[in-house]
């Protein structure tokens, strides 16, 4: 079932669009949308998402890790904690939506639920439940090359070896943390509380499925898993010009090539699996040397982990053959192995219904992007609503989301809400599902 494009869209749904690109304009380069983990540029991020929170009557604080986190309270104290959140980083030369949206949206979720609560003193939304919006410090792992450092640190994982890890400058992710006037200290007052019995995660697709369906909402069932290795090919750097052809070459960066192209004829031949060689660097390159060192990152995606895994062990075996073919070697090591991640399937079908609800049919989907939601769901029951990608197009600077779409998530996100408002049964049954992943993540 297609939708009309041509839905009205409220004033919020615009001022949220509006909002992203006002944020986005905050980066650590000038003329692109590019902010790593607590770039300087994340406090100008934080005291204009922190205005817009206060102003909707939210107590805001950022943690240790550099989450922003704004709450209302419910109507009264350790009321369970709804949790909407995404991250407020960004890959180099972003567009202004993947992350940012999700909190963004948050806010106006809020805005919506005290603006029609709003008497002449107080925001009194007498809510049976208390709202948590969370802006995570860090999600695509860009400064450090490990992904979702702030809602590791929600669930308590943010652990010393992490805080080890050191950027391309030698500063490590404890000492990025002062530098940004936080106490690694305090990380364990980061953790998320334990009323919290449900998490709600909005984000643009980042692909192609919703445009081609006509649709404006996904709602994600699966996460798929990824891993994100680095390979290095040690050969021989040598001179272009005197050194002949064959044998005598330790070509490093003709054996990457190789590899590359059969990274991608594998992927290409087995359903639903990607694999991507983003970078590649020659160490100490130039025109007329022959490449002695190549260093190239891959990383992998599917929906199921055998299937991923042996991809993997695949890959490996190509780098391998591509090295020993020109007596050269070549190591690995990997960064992030994420399994992929079942969300709630009860929150999921909540979500899906509350779409249904406002008017619009929710696409059930798989994600091949990672998102906070497959860590956040370790320890609180989790669901994720996609919007529609402007030609499923993202970590690029024409990224984008209709109004119309925007209208559609902020619509279903009052349902949503409304539905946990109503139903105290449905309500009781996340928490009991949040104290159940908790036992069981105790005796694992
Ligand atoms: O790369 C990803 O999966 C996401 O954008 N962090
Ligand atoms: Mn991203
Ligand atoms: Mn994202």
């Amino acid at each position: 079932m297609s939708e009309s494009r041509s839905d009205a869209a409220s004033p919020r749904a615009y001022q949220i669009i509006a909002r992203c690109r006002e944020l986005a304009l905050y980066s650590e380069v000038a003329g692109e949308t590019t902010r790593t983990f607590l770039a300087p540029s994340t406090h100008s991020v934080h005291a204009l998402l922190s205005g817009w929170m206060k102003a909707a009557g939210m107590q805001v604080r950022v943690d240790a890790a550099g989450n922003l986190r704004g709450v209302l309270a419910g109507e009264w104290p350790n009321a369970p904690r709804i949790l909407i959140g995404s991250h407020l980083d960004t890959v180099a030369q972003a567009g202004a939506f993947d992350g940012i949206l999700g909190v963004v949206l948050g806010v106006a979720l809020v805005e919506e639920l005290t603006a029609r609560s709003h008497t002449a003193t107080t925001f009194d939304p007498k809510l049976p439940f208390t709202i948590e919006v969370i802006g995570f410090s860090d999600e695509e792992g860009v400064r450090f090359g490990k992904p979702f450092l702030g809602s590791l640190a929600l669930i308590g994982e943010l652990d010393a070896a992490t805080l080890l890890l050191t950027d391309r400058n030698g500063v490590s992710v404890a000492d990025a943390i002062r530098d940004f006037g936080l106490d690694p200290a305090e990380l364990p007052a980061a953790i998320v509380d334990k009323s919290a019995c449900a998490y709600l995660e909005f984000h643009i697709e980042q692909g192609p499925v919703l445009e081609s369906e006509g649709l404006s909402l996904g709602v994600v069932d699966t996460i798929a898993g990824q891993t994100r290795m680095q390979f290095i090919f040690t050969g021989q750097a040598n001179h272009a010009g005197t050194t002949p052809m064959g044998a005598q070459r330790r070509d490093a960066l003709a054996a990457a090539a190789q590899w590359i192209v059969a990274v991608e004829q594998y992927a290409t031949e087995c359903a639903g699996l990607v694999a991507t060689v983003g970078k590649v660097e020659t160490l100490g390159g130039a025109s007329n040397v022959i490449a002695g060192n190549v260093v190239a990152t891959l990383d992998v995606r599917h929906a199921l982990d055998k299937v991923r895994r042996s991809a993997i062990a695949h890959f490996i075996n190509a780098a391998q053959t591509a090295a020993t073919a020109r007596g050269m070697t070549v190591t690995h090591s990997t960064s992030l192995d994420q399994t992929a991640v079942d969300l709630d399937s009860d929150l999921t079908a909540l979500l899906a219904d509350a779409a249904t609800r406002a008017g619009h049919a929710a696409h059930w989907m798989i994600s091949g992007a990672g998102h906070d939601a497959m860590i956040v769901a370790r320890r609180v029951p989790s669901a994720m609503l996609f919007l529609r990608t402007a030609a499923g197009l993202s970590h690029h600077p024409d990224e984008n989301v209709l109004p119309v779409d925007v209208e559609a998530a902020l619509a279903t996100g009052l349902e949503f809400l409304q539905i946990l408002r109503d139903d105290k049964a449905m309500l009781k049954r996340f928490i009991a599902l949040t104290s159940q992943l908790k036992q069981e993540d105790n005796h694992a």
